[in-house]
């Protein structure tokens, strides 16, 4: 029997057109990244552009054409009110000049620094619903907005081209199918593993980290005689999408923390754009999202491309995180 693809999940959901709209849209972007993605070795669009983001960081090429392509698709839409993407420093606003409410928050492609070594990074994005329309928005009305997600997903161009998607229930997993074109559901409803005995942090920060972290991975570490009395495997792909996308499949904790260096005081990933989008989707897969010693979806967003502490999968592991940060106190 034939998976029921994006579009008739989307209408089976009764998913209003104007978020649905935005969804697919985001799928056709993917698929021409995916694309583009697979051919980078062969057209010279590894490596670096000659620019910067807002945060000093070299951006890939990849990083750049990736972006355009999502902005010039959902450009079209007269429901996008406005956008927000990690390369481009400020708002986007909707050119049709028509009221609208949903703000996409997005990366268009994470883990870029895997790019040239051909390992899975990803697209992630965050719909957001503002409280009120207005034909040009304002910082503010983002930022208030975040408490307000609508859908979230990520895209994953790895082995497969997968798309994870929540809108505001339950957790689906599509795929993309080269003979129909069409993102074909694979699962319907992801559910996070509770317990886990695998934690991806990058170790080499190790000097960095706060005494919560240290215990927790101390613990790990000291395996069957310690007091979590059960043996740990680490992981890390240096790709949020991939190291989050294998806790959806196999449970786990991902930890990019709160370091103590000059620039990484809040940690390296930001808030709309991945913390807030993954937390809705481990979340509603039945894990927990914290950054530091509150919720992801409680932290107040203070600018556009705000850093945020993240710890996120499986639910056993992050309470039990969660709780050495309380005591920390
Ligand atoms: P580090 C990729 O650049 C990224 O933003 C995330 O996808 C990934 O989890 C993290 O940075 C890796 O950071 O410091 O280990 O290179």
């Amino acid at each position: 029997m034939q998976n029921k693809d994006l579009t008739g999940w989307l209408a089976e959901n009764k998913i209003e057109k104007n978020l649905s709209d935005i969804i697919e849209n985001i799928a056709f972007s993917a698929v021409k990244i995916a694309e583009i993605v697979r051919q980078a070795p062969l057209r010279e669009l590894t490596g670096y552009s000659d620019s910067q983001n807002k945060h000093g960081e070299k951006q890939k090429k990849l990083d750049i054409i990736s972006n355009d392509i999502i902005v010039e698709q959902l450009s079209k839409l007269n429901s996008i009110a406005a956008m927000v993407s990690e390369e481009m420093d400020e708002i986007i606003q909707n050119p049709h000049l028509q009221e609208a409410d949903l703000v996409v928050c997005f990366d268009p492609l994470d883990g870029s620094s895997n790019i040239d070594v051909n390992a899975t990074i990803g697209t992630i994005f965050s719909i957001l619903q503002l409280n009120e329309t207005d034909l040009h928005i304002k910082e503010s009305q983002i930022l208030k907005a975040s408490k307000n997600q609508r859908a979230a997903g990520f895209i994953l161009y790895g082995p497969a081209c997968l798309f994870v998607l929540t809108v505001g229930k339950n957790v689906a997993l599509f795929a993309f199918d080269e003979m129909s074109q069409q993102f074909l559901l694979v699962r319907n409803n992801i559910k996070i593993p509770e317990q886990s005995n695998e934690f991806a942090i990058n170790m080499s920060y190790q000097q960095f980290w706060d005494e919560a972290i240290k215990t927790y991975i101390a613990d790990c570490l000291a395996g069957e005689n310690g007091i979590r009395k059960k043996r740990f495997n680490m992981r890390w792909a240096g790709s949020m999408v991939a190291d989050v996308y294998r806790i959806f499949m196999n449970g786990g904790i991902f930890i990019y923390p709160a370091l103590k260096k000059p620039g990484s005081e809040n940690g390296k990933l930001r808030f709309l754009y991945e913390a807030n989008p993954m937390a809705m989707l481990v979340e509603n897969a039945g894990g927990k999202a914290i950054s530091s010693k509150i919720a992801i979806k409680d932290v107040v967003a203070t600018n556009l491309h705000q850093l945020v502490p993240v710890i996120l999968g499986s639910k056993e592991e992050v309470e039990i995180l969660a709780k050495l940060y309380n005591r920390a106190n």
